[in-house]
Formats: C-alpha cells, sequence, structure tokens
C-alpha cells in the first residue's frame, strides 16, 4: 500500500527516480492523483519553503526539489479531473521593467504554484502597462513584483502606482520582493505585502487570501 509521507520525504530529499515510482505505484493502486498531491507533495514543497527560509536548504537543492515537484505535477496531470484541485487563487507576476533577473521570480512563482495557485508569469522586463493587462484579463486576486536592481526600484514604485489607479485595486493585493525591496520601501510605495523570499511569499500568498 502507498504511502504518501514517504512521496513527501521523497520529495523534500529531492530523490527524483524514486519519486516518479511512487507517484506511478500509488496511482496503479488507485489513490485519487488530487490526495498524491495535497496530502503527498504539497506538503513536501512546504517543508522545502521552511527549510529555505531558515537556511537548511540552499537554491541548488530548493530548485531541484521544485524540478521533481514539476515532473510529478506533471504526471498527476492527466489524472487530475477537471474542478478536483481546487485553486487557491489567482497569481499575475513578473518582473519590473529594465529587470532581466528571474531566477529568484521563479522560484516564486514554483513555490506559489506548489501551494495551489494558478500563477500567470509575465516574465521580465514587464512594463505597468503589461501588468494592467493582465489584471484586466486574468483578474488576479494577487499581483506579485519582483526588483533585483535598485535601478528599476523606481519603475517598481511607478508600476504599483499605475495599478492603484485601476478599476481592481480593491479586489487584489500588490506582493513586492527581491533582494535590494525591504519592507521599509514596501510601505512606502504603497504595496500591501512583501515578502524576503520564496518560501515565505508562498506562506504570505495563502495568508492575504484569507
Ligand atoms: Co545581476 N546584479 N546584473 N545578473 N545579478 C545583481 C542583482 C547584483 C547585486 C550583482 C552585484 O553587483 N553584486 C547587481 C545589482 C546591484 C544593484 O542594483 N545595487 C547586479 C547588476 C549590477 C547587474 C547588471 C547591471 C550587470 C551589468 O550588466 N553591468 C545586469 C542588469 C541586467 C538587467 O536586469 N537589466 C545584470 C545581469 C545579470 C545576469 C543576466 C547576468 C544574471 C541574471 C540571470 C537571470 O536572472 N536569469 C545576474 C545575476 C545572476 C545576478 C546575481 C549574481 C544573482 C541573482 C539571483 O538570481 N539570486 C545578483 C547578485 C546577488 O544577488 N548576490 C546580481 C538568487 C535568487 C534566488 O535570489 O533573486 O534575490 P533573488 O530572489 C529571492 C528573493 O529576493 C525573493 O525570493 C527569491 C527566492 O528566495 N524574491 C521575491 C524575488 N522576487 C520576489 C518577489 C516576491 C517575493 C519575493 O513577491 C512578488
Amino acid at each position: 500500500m502507498s504511502d504518501l509521507k514517504a512521496i513527501t520525504d521523497t520529495l523534500i530529499s529531492c530523490d527524483m527516480d524514486t519519486l516518479m515510482d511512487l507517484v506511478k505505484t500509488a496511482l496503479d493502486e488507485g489513490i485519487p492523483a488530487g490526495d498524491i498531491l495535497s496530502q503527498g507533495l504539497i506538503g513536501g514543497m512546504a517543508v522545502v519553503g521552511e527549510r529555505m527560509e531558515s537556511g537548511e536548504m540552499f537554491i541548488p537543492e530548493v530548485l531541484m526539489a521544485a524540478h521533481c515537484m514539476g515532473t510529478a505535477v506533471e504526471l498527476l496531470t492527466p489524472h487530475l479531473a477537471e474542478g478536483e484541485a481546487t485553486s487557491a487563487g489567482r497569481v499575475v507576476i513578473g518582473t519590473v521593467k529594465g529587470d532581466l533577473h528571474d531566477i529568484g521570480k521563479n522560484l516564486v512563482v514554483m513555490m506559489m504554484e506548489s501551494v495551489g495557485f494558478e500563477v500567470t508569469d509575465l516574465g521580465v522586463d514587464v512594463d505597468a502597462d503589461t501588468f494592467l493587462k493582465a489584471i484586466e484579463e486574468h483578474k488576479p486576486q494577487i499581483v506579485g513584483l519582483s526588483a533585483l536592481l535598485t535601478t528599476t526600484m523606481p519603475m517598481m514604485r511607478d508600476t504599483v502606482a499605475k495599478i492603484a489607479e485601476c478599476d481592481h485595486r480593491d479586489a487584489l493585493k500588490i506582493m513586492v520582493g527581491g533582494a535590494p525591496v525591504d519592507q521599509a520601501f514596501a510601505d512606502e510605495i504603497g504595496a500591501d505585502a512583501y515578502a524576503p523570499d520564496a518560501g515565505s511569499a508562498s506562506k504570505l500568498a495563502k495568508a492575504l487570501m484569507n
């Protein structure tokens, strides 16, 4: 009989081959894909996020775990009946205009997806109008802005100001992050939330939905 805790533990230890075997066995035994996701994999990524936050796991290990998670999710996707996996909410995210750094933002995307958010990733070098169009189209509850350069922090400020003027402002929360960004800057530019790393970003996103 499959053990979902073994799936959690194997994801945390980034053992891809064993993880794939365990997920296939669980599916063969008739365990619903949604249970494998929610009771096995998502818990594993939550632990990865906590360990990242506490400094017990480093970026390469987090990327490996995220890759294992993504591969396992690909395996489960055809088995997830429509509507079976409930969405935690919608997120639109991007790195602001002028900034090409995306490694940290991609980690935030992976962590948010791993806790059930539907994420629209606009990529890098994203101007305010592109954020506004995506907000109009996807009606997200959370908009995430990333900046890695001190020179692009003013663009983050401008983007938050433009979003603040749009019709959907009251229906969404703006989260900001990136190495030069801190809580004081987030408060100053009128963002609703600041997260220092991907683990806390996914936790904060969950909290913002309540
Ligand atoms: Co650039 N770069 N870079 N760079 N680069 C930095 C940021 C820099 C600090 C290096 C340095 O000089 N020490 C410096 C900025 C200095 C400053 O602004 N004061 C710098 C510079 C100057 C530049 C260029 C200007 C260099 C040049 O061309 N002369 C240039 C700018 C290009 C541009 O963007 N227009 C440039 C280019 C590049 C590369 C393309 C070569 C490459 C990026 C590749 C890529 O991203 N695909 C690169 C890299 C790799 C770095 C460093 C070395 C590493 C960044 C990184 O990926 N860190 C960086 C030095 C450093 O940070 N030590 C540096 C790992 C990543 C996991 O962390 O991105 O902080 P981080 O993300 C974290 C958190 O910040 C947070 O969660 C993530 C995961 O825990 N987070 C969020 C991020 N976004 C969030 C959003 C949230 C919440 C949390 O909510 C929405």
